[in-house]
């Protein structure tokens, strides 16, 4: 492999400790030990420490509001006793201020800790611990070094990071992740270049966050394929192909959903739509949302998707001839996490007429 992998040993100091899913708590999916796997698969790979940004990498994709409310979530927990009574260990939401509450007037923040976490989450399976926080800005740190590699020369560049980021929005956060780790690269990227920057998320979940975040972006062009949500799967609410862009970003958002158990051809040919897309968008650059997650074999999602599917996307993208960030997102078999990556990433280099190894 050619391309610089973009670390940071911080990513560790995220445990989820499990998920609340319809009100069970069930072992956490998102672990420490996959990025780990990835790392071992790319051992060969030149590795590059992600470096410390600044609170502007993340504030050009997230309100104030919620960077405040992660930075403190934790530490506010537990000054509050909660972790005692009634004992619980780790950042759970319980009550939504769901929109219908408020006729016209915006909600105060509640006084008690317990309530503030349903401000922000929108979900009961992302819970914030101990270094949640500063685990979700090194991830920003590993895909804005990543997009900076770019910027500097290197054809392309993979943000090897966890927790992922693809589901939170400007103003809350869910699906596991916290920080748009994507969306903060292509804001970077946005910036080192004249015309538009595509994101390519090929994730098996719809990146509902990054278009929430660029929905009305004409300069940040988001498609997503993952498996249709009208189908029953995650983010339920979002990820159709009726959004296609709002405002000025109209025409500047693309979702192709794919039935369950859809694999390579249909999957393959998905890519090539957006990255067609992408190209007659007028793209100067790409940042690739890569969750592996779309394999079969992956408990978190239905479709059946070969690894070498994955290289021949990756030369596909590889293809579009773009300074190219790629940022981890989900992928949950650990097993085949690695070799999945690995695969999307000689792909992208045979696509961009690198030797590959
Ligand atoms: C980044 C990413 O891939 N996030 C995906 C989050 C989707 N999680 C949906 C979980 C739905 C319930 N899963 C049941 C397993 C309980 N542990
Ligand atoms: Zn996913």
């Amino acid at each position: 492999m050619r391309m610089p992998v973009v670390w940071s040993e911080r990513h560790r100091l995220h445990e989820p400790g499990g998920e609340v899913w319809v009100g069970v708590r069930t072992p956490g999916t998102e672990l420490p030990e996959r990025a780990e796997r990835i790392r071992a698969e790319l051992a060969d790979a030149r590795f590059v420490e992600a470096q410390e940004q600044a609170d502007d990498a993340v504030l050009a994709v997230h309100d104030r509001a919620l960077f405040d409310y992660l930075a403190r979530a934790w530490s506010d927990w537990e000054a509050s006793a909660l972790t005692e009574d009634p004992g619980q260990d780790r950042v759970v939401p319980y009550l939504f201020p769901h929109p219908g509450l408020f006729t016209g007037f915006e909600p105060v923040a509640p006084a008690a800790v317990s309530a503030r976490a349903g401000q922000f989450a929108y979900d009961t399976m992302t819970l914030i611990g101990p270094g949640t926080w500063e685990a979700a800005r090194a991830a920003v740190d590993s895909a804005v070094t990543a997009a900076d590699l770019v910027l500097g020369g290197e054809p392309a560049a993979y943000a090897c990071c966890r927790p992922p980021g693809h589901h939170a929005t400007r103003t809350c956060f869910g699906g596991s992740c916290y920080l748009n780790n994507a969306a903060a690269a292509a804001a970077r990227m946005s910036s080192g270049v004249e015309g538009p920057v595509a994101v390519i998320d090929v994730d098996a979940h719809h990146g509902n966050g990054t278009q929430a975040i660029f929905y009305e972006d004409p300069r940040v062009l988001v498609g997503s394929v993952h498996v249709d949500p009208g189908a029953g799967w995650f983010p339920h609410f979002l990820g159709f192909a009726a959004e296609t862009g709002g405002g000025a970003g109209a025409g500047a958002n693309r979702n192709v959903a794919l039935a369950p158990g859809t694999g390579d051809g249909p999957w393959l040919e998905a890519v090539a739509e957006l990255a067609d897309w992408a190209r007659s968008g007028g793209a100067e650059a790409l940042v690739v949302a890569l969750g592996v997650d779309a394999a079969g074999g992956d408990p978190e999602s239905p479709l059946e998707v070969t690894p070498a599917a994955f290289r021949a996307a990756g030369r596909t993208l590889g293809e579009l001839r773009l300074p190219t960030v790629l940022v981890q997102e989900g992928g949950y078999d650990l097993g085949t996490i690695g070799p999945l990556v690995r695969e999307t990433l000689s792909g992208v280099e045979e696509g961009l007429g690198q030797t590959t190894s």
